[in-house]
């Protein structure tokens, strides 16, 4: 049964992702993944954040790049360079197994869910890991270098066009993982948080979908989200560039009312405990952690710290 559910995209929600794999009982946690980076490169299936955290929670994970897997070698890249194949996009040699693999059990009719869960279990992951939908949604960027799908903003083009609109084409008409949807209606759901991945490429990709945004508005358990802004600044990645080419200040209190609605409880950093009184002003629940996970114990004392908030949330009937 599930009791806390988490919703994260990559590198910086898998953190937090193994923080609570040590918090919560492995049969009481489920991990739903953003799916709106996948896409389809050299034939392959290729599903990055599902895979960062299949891999962060399997401990195989490579902590240097932030994804694939730990002391990948390049063969298979190197050869294809010299034979002029595309290689903006790296593929590890051990990483490829799992899209030839996951390629492969698509093509014979399988869905991506039940593939991911899997996959999972064979890699020895004790809770529940769910792809947010078996339906493709792609998250496309509209820049100043035109229209860019994902991987190629990303990746290709190493995030350095400007960002004029997202769109998260397919999400309008993707089912959302059914688990997902039973486990927001459950009454035994204690908490649901909403990690500190980007709000804009990672998180909101699963809100796009309609079904799932109203599961989360009218789940009974307290809904809580980390801030991936500290101090002005986005731990990694690309959220603060984005946050000012959309044209919204780069604070924590911008991504709280990002999430208005949808939250009944939000972390700041330490650092940014001046912000506590106008993120309550929206009405939700302020709690002040140490949000940067360094090594497994920050993670583990971040994953702690938001269960408990979220327990008192729920003791006070919030
Ligand atoms: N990120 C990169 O910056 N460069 C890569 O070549 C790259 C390859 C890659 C291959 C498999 C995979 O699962 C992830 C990969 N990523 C790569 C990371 C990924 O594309 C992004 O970090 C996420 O999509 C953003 O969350």
């Amino acid at each position: 049964m599930t009791r806390v559910l988490a919703l994260c995209g990559g590198i910086g929600g898998a953190k937090l992702a193994l923080g609570l794999t040590h918090a919560a009982a492995p049969d009481e946690l489920a991990i739903l993944v953003n799916t709106g980076d996948d896409f389809e490169h050299l034939g392959l299936s290729i599903s990055p954040d599902v895979d960062t955290v299949t891999y962060t929670l399997a401990g195989l994970n490579n902590a240097e790049l932030g994804w694939g897997l730990a002391g990948e070698t390049w063969a298979f890249m190197d050869q294809l360079r010299k034979l002029g194949g595309e290689d903006w996009f790296n593929l590890g040699d051990r990483d490829l197994a799992l899209h030839v693999e996951r390629t492969r059990r698509l093509h014979a009719g399988e869905g991506l869910s039940a593939i991911t869960a899997d996959v999972a279990h064979k890699l020895g992951i004790g809770c529940a890991l769910w792809p947010m939908s078996d339906d493709p949604v792609r998250t496309v960027l509209d820049t100043d270098e035109g229209v860019l799908p994902f991987q190629r903003y990303f990746v290709g083009r190493r995030t350095e066009p400007a960002v004029r609109a997202i769109a998260y084409e397919g999400a309008d008409t993707a089912r959302p993982s059914a688990q997902a949807l039973a486990a927001l209606a459950d009454p035994a759901l204690e908490a649901v948080v909403i990690c500190p991945s980007n709000p804009w490429l990672s998180v909101a990709p699963l809100l796009a979908m309609p079904a799932l945004r109203a599961a989360l508005a009218e789940t009974p358990a307290p809904v809580i989200a980390v801030s991936p802004i500290v101090g002005g600044k986005a731990i990694k990645g690309p959220t603060a560039k984005l946050m000012g080419e959309l044209g919204l200040p780069v604070t924590a209190g911008t991504v709280a009312e990002f999430y208005a609605g949808l939250i009944d409880g939000y972390v700041l950093d330490e650092t940014d405990r001046d912000l506590a009184g106008t993120v309550a002003g929206q009405g939700v629940a302020v709690d002040i952690l140490p949000t940067v996970m360094t090594g497994l114990e920050s993670k583990q004392a971040l994953a702690r710290g938001v269960l408990a908030f979220a327990e008192r949330l729920r003791c006070s009937g919030r």
